[in-house]
């Protein structure tokens, strides 16, 4: 089998890469992606001199060149998760979401159509859904609500996908998962970011009351969930993929704070994110009954494992956190603390 990872230096895509070299090591995987702020090759650096995993630094956008690669590599499926994936960049610039979420969506999809790729796993988000009140979770028939930039672009590339199994045939399976943790997160997303401030002794931003919820899935859960929707999912259909692990932020930041031995008094309550979704639940039996996932690790586990990994991995947040995302880190680090004077 050769598989297609779009997006596979990134924090998912890293994880996946090495997960599927693992479990599938008879596989060849081309990994297709441009190397944005949040691709990094030193995510991979352990599988450079590996036969089985391709690198080529390209856009998804690029037509010509995606039916090139699927072509030349004779690739059977595709695993799309290259993206724009930040909630607070979406706000700050949407036009590079649309650009590559959607657009950049809809000319893989039609590449894959023209080339016979047999099958397109789209990897797609529970913020689809929009936000949940105190209780209930999203299943796959939820309405579709999405609040940001960011899951308004991801709604679309998630519909066009399905449009391009109903219209064309292309046989497309769609995941939504809720919010990842683990190794390789860019240090943008709540947990590494908590953990990377705690370690300078610098403020913690918690946005609003701090009492947002979100459904924690532990990176390699998904991965494996990933896998059983590429070969055992049905087409034409949606898997919800969560950890059944609800927290409050604020009670993750205070983990954080706890495994690190460091104060309270770092959190900070800062200034809301304009939409922000308060509570995001997801209903995952259908996964479950259908292919048989289960999530092998408990939250507080798995957040005691990658805080571990982030203490032991400074080299590698230092340097992906240098150049030009540093600037953009800088200014709204310094922007949240005017906010809360
Ligand atoms: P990420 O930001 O860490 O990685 C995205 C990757 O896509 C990067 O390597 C980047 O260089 C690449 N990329 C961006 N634009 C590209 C383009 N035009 N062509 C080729 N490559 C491009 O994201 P992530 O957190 O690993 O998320 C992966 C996927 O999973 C995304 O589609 C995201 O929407 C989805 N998702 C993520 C989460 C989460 O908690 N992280 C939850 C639900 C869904
Ligand atoms: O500094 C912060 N302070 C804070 O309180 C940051 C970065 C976040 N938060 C809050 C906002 C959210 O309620 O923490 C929660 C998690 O925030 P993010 O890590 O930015 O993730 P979220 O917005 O929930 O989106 C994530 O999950 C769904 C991923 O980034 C998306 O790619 C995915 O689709």
């Amino acid at each position: 089998m050769n598989i297609l990872v779009t997006g596979g230096c990134g924090f998912i895509g890293s994880n996946l890469v090495r997960y599927l070299r693992r479990v599938r090591p008879e596989w060849k995987l081309v990994n297709l992606d441009t190397l944005t702020y949040a691709g990094n090759l030193e995510n991979l650096i352990d599988l450079e001199s590996d036969p089985g995993h391709v690198f080529v630094r390209g856009d998804i956008g690029d037509r010509e060149f995606v039916e090139k690669l699927l072509r030349e590599h004779a690739i059977d499926s595709v695993m799309h998760l290259a993206a724009e994936s930040h909630v607070d960049r979406s706000i700050l610039g949407p036009e590079v979401f649309v650009q590559t979420n959607v657009l950049g969506t809809q000319r893989l999809l039609e590449a894959s159509r023209q080339q016979g790729v047999k099958r397109f796993l789209m990897v797609s988000t529970d913020e689809v859904y929009g936000s949940l009140g105190p209780t209930g979770a999203f299943t796959e028939t939820s309405p579709l609500q999405p609040s940001s930039p960011y899951s308004a672009s991801k709604t679309s590339s998630d519909l066009l996908a399905l449009a391009w199994h109903h219209t064309f045939g292309l046989d497309v399976v769609v995941t939504r998962c809720s919010n990842n943790y683990g190794r390789y997160q860019f240090p943008e997303k709540l947990i590494p970011l908590m953990v990377v401030n705690a370690l300078h002794d610098k403020p913690l931003p918690v946005y609003g009351d701090g009492a947002n919820v979100r459904d924690w899935l532990h990176v390699e859960d998904h991965c494996q969930a990933l896998l059983l929707a590429l070969e055992k999912g049905r087409a034409g259909e949606v898997y919800n993929i969560g950890g059944g692990a609800e927290r409050k932020n604020i009670e993750i930041v205070k983990a954080i704070l706890s495994l690190l031995g460091k104060p309270e008094s770092l959190i900070k309550f800062v200034k809301d994110r304009p939409g922000h979704d308060r509570r995001y639940a997801i209903d995952p039996s259908k996964i479950k009954a259908e292919l048989g996932w289960t999530p092998a690790h408990t939250f507080e586990q798995g957040l005691d494992e990658t805080v571990r990994w982030y203490v032991d991995n400074r080299e590698w947040w230092q340097r992906v956190m240098s150049g030009a995302y540093r600037d953009y880190f800088d200014s709204q680090y310094s922007t949240r603390l005017q906010v809360m004077g």
